[in-house]
């Protein structure tokens, strides 16, 4: 009868979020939300610069309508945005060579060396995304705004990267702030990530968050979020006794890279468990950073700790499908 059913209901486990099954669903991923707003927030750089504000809009709503399976466009810059790019390029160029850890030096070379990456104009996603399908799958995928946090993980699970994360499509950071910028920005998601997402154990790792946040609680996708912060955006790992950049935020604003390896903040080791429960920083420099003793060390951990994660169900995922299947044990 109805009421049995009804009953039967009840008795369930408590309802899990929705969450997407397969790659093209990641269209249904796409709730943005507001923060760090030129057009409101005085934080922002480009607060009050119309100029910039109306290229920001016109940029995002190319990236707007884009769905699975569509093409990706390719966007004109403009001069001064080229110029923005190689200025920043050969200011972080320099210090990656001291600060940067060695998988990022070596990708970065490759994608420099293929001409994926160029240093005197704005590259194309299509020629990255091409790249990086090649190395471990990964692919840039335009969105139009900052992302929840269950949104943008989900896509992670199938290896997708929702760019810009916090902040819209193609536009870059504010000419009068190039060593940082509050949000992640084309010269971010370029310079600081695709070089990384070429690494296979960077990339798992970026994928097995993805995998623990489906289905996830607010709570487990706050703190899977904030292990994400602190190892893939912040992370710092030690080669040679000295510390270095794995972490794309860091990566991608030379102002912070020095700030990060010098003394000034704290250090502490990288544990998830504890990570995940830290508050960070996100409109200026971190005054704390994880350290780990390398890539495929920080994936070890995460995995331990994934072992642990609470889920009323467990996940498989087919690469070859981009898809996951969920089992329950009765
Ligand atoms: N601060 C980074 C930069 O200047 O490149 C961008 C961000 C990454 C993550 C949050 S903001
Ligand atoms: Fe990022």
């Amino acid at each position: 009868s109805i009421t049995g059913v009804r009953m039967y209901k009840t008795h369930q486990e408590p309802e899990v979020p929705w969450f997407p099954r397969h790659v093209s669903e990641i269209d249904k991923c796409s709730n943005c939300i507001t923060k760090y707003e030129p057009t409101i927030d005085p934080r922002h750089p480009g607060f009050g610069d119309e100029t910039y504000i109306a290229r920001r809009e016109e940029l995002n709503k190319l990236a707007a309508g884009f769905k699975y399976g569509d093409q990706l466009f390719d966007v004109q810059y403009t001069e001064a945005e080229h110029d923005t790019w190689r200025q920043v390029v050969d200011k972080l160029e320099t210090l990656h060579e001291k600060l940067a850890c060695s998988t990022y030096r070596r990708n970065l070379a490759m994608l420099l060396e293929e001409g994926v990456l160029t240093r005197d104009r704005i590259p194309q996603l299509r020629s990255i995304n091409a790249f990086l399908e090649r190395k471990t799958g990964f692919i840039l995928r335009p969105c139009s705004g900052l992302l929840s946090a269950r949104d943008f993980l989900a896509s992670l699970a199938f290896r997708v990267f929702q760019i810009f994360k916090f902040k819209t499509t193609q536009y870059l950071r504010h000419h009068a702030k190039p060593h940082h910028s509050p949000e992640p920005d084309l010269i971010h998601e370029l310079l600081g990530h695709v070089p990384m997402f070429a690494d296979p154990a960077l990339a798992q790792m970026s994928q097995d968050i993805g995998l623990m946040s489906l289905g996830a609680t607010d709570e487990q996708i706050e703190r899977l979020a904030t292990v994400y912060w602190f190892i893939v955006e912040f992370g710092l790992c030690r080669e040679g006794g000295q510390l270095r950049a794995i972490g794309a935020g860091l990566l991608s604003a030379y102002g912070e890279l020095q700030h990060a390896c010098s003394d000034v903040p704290e250090h502490r080791e990288f544990i998830p468990s504890e990570t995940a429960l830290q508050k960070y920083e996100d409109d200026d420099y971190q005054p704390l950073y994880y350290v780990a003793d390398g890539i495929e060390e920080a994936l070890a951990k995460l995995r331990e700790y994934a072992g642990k994660f609470q889920r009323p169900f467990s996940l498989i995922y087919d690469p070859y499908t981009r898809s996951v299947t969920e089992v329950r044990s009765v």
